[in-house]
């Protein structure tokens, strides 16, 4: 089993936007530090190519995105300056089958490391929160993956649009922040900022940790999405999708083909 052969299978999947057969049926043996490396292996192409490394997110924080894929645990995945939308306009051209789903965005501003950190260290190195969408897009078949095949496919990673009102970190109770989201004028998913590990807070304490056992941190500067805050909806050519975050904002998508 060559690790580079399979990267490089993952990743002309994720250009052709063509869906694939799950990587853990044909290499069985496959590990999880296997598929964090595949990972790793494939933004280090795009960076190679120009992209830029702009922070991480973590996938599988809340029990409505873990049963609703069948993975009973969270996951990181690499954001790169690419996957940022820069408007509301999401275009389905090069995704296969995209999911939408609202999370807070936690910007950094000091390095996080180590085995020990805890949720008032993160906080204290907590630039700001933004209300976000996140749009995943596994590459497998029917949007059914293991563990392993999920991690390699970074973490189903597509694009993410950040709301530009960034809130400081003690300005609200993010556990408390009611979520809904909206599909064509009608209500389909609602949370609570609680969903995520009880608190988004902990989400980046867990990435810090899961981070720290291969030997990565967080930057200064960088970003990490803390985790479906609902499960995420299917979307289609014309749809609209309203995201209210309580009293924090509104993200206002439309769907282009
Ligand atoms: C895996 C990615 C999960 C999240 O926020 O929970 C994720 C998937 O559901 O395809 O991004
Ligand atoms: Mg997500």
């Amino acid at each position: 089993m060559n690790l580079n052969v399979i990267a490089n299978e993952i990743r002309r999947h994720q250009k052709s936007a063509v869906e694939m057969d799950k990587i853990t049926t044909r290499y069985p043996s496959i590990t999880i530090e296997d598929a964090y490396k595949i990972q790793e292996m494939n933004t280090e192409k795009e960076l190679d190519d120009g992209d830029q490394f702009v922070g991480w997110k973590m996938g599988l924080t809340s029990l409505a995105k873990q049963q609703s894929v069948g993975v009973n645990q969270p996951i990181y995945g690499r954001l790169l300056k690419s996957m940022e939308m820069s408007n509301e306009e999401l275009y389905l051209q090069g995704l296969i089958h995209p999911r939408v789903e609202p999370e807070f965005a936690f910007l950094m501003n000091k390095k996080l490391a180590g085995n020990h950190v805890t949720e008032q260290d993160v906080w204290e190195a907590t630039e700001g929160i933004m209300p976000a969408i996140e749009v995943i897009d596994s590459r497998y078949k029917d949007f059914s993956f293991n563990l392993v095949d999920v991690v390699a496919d970074n973490a189903s990673s597509a694009q993410f649009f950040l709301l530009k009102q960034i809130y400081a970190p003690n300005k609200f109770q993010w556990e408390k922040a009611m979520v809904r989201m909206k599909l064509n004028g009608r209500v389909v998913q609602e949370g609570k900022g609680s969903a995520v590990l009880g608190n988004p807070v902990r989400s980046v304490v867990e990435l810090v940790k899961m981070l720290h056992s291969s030997g990565l941190s967080i930057e200064p500067g960088m970003i990490v999405l803390t985790g479906g805050i609902t499960e995420a909806i299917h979307v289609s050519s014309r749809d609209s999708i309203e995201v209210e975050f309580d009293q924090l904002g509104q993200i206002h998508l439309t769907v282009q083909s």
